[in-house]
């Protein structure tokens, strides 16, 4: 059983959340997500529209996403790896080199971020649409 693990706050679901998790699954036979909690999004300066419970709910009703673990702190990586018997850690490629430490517990792999997409745009968008048909 080859477990891959991976990290992030997942805020509005679209396809470069879904194109990374399809590949980090393809990599091993289950995938874990660790999910950033509305406490650590804060500490990462990011606000998500939707909360740690809804995010959760959509992750999991993915084919692609075998469980999903409260992501609290930047150090649980490590203890995460050693718990989950993780075989690989996945994460898309604007934090490469970031985990590398992490080598010594398992494999490190860094994948394409998908361009032109992010949950910020969405949300940008979203509201010059309403803006507009108001
Ligand atoms: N991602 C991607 N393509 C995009 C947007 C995001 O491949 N267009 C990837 C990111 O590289 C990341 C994952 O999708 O690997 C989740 O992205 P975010 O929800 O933005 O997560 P992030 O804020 O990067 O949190 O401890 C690690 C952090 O929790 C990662």
């Amino acid at each position: 059983m080859k477990t891959v693990l991976t990290y992030g706050t997942f805020d509005v679901l679209h396809a470069g959340h879904i194109n990374i998790l399809r590949r980090a699954r393809a990599l091993g036979d289950r995938l874990i997500v660790g999910l950033s909690t509305d406490a650590f999004n804060a500490k990462k300066h990011k606000d998500s529209l939707q909360s740690y419970v809804e995010r959760k709910m959509i992750l999991e009703s993915l084919r692609y996403v075998d469980r999903v673990i409260p992501e609290r702190t930047w150090t649980q990586k490590r203890r995460d790896i050693l718990r989950y018997h993780a075989d690989v850690l996945v994460m898309g490629s604007d934090w490469k080199g970031q985990f590398d430490e992490l080598k010594k517990y398992c494999d490190v792999v860094y994948l394409s971020r998908t361009p032109h997409v992010s949950s910020t745009r969405i949300r940008l968008s979203a509201a010059s649409h309403f803006i507009r048909s108001t």
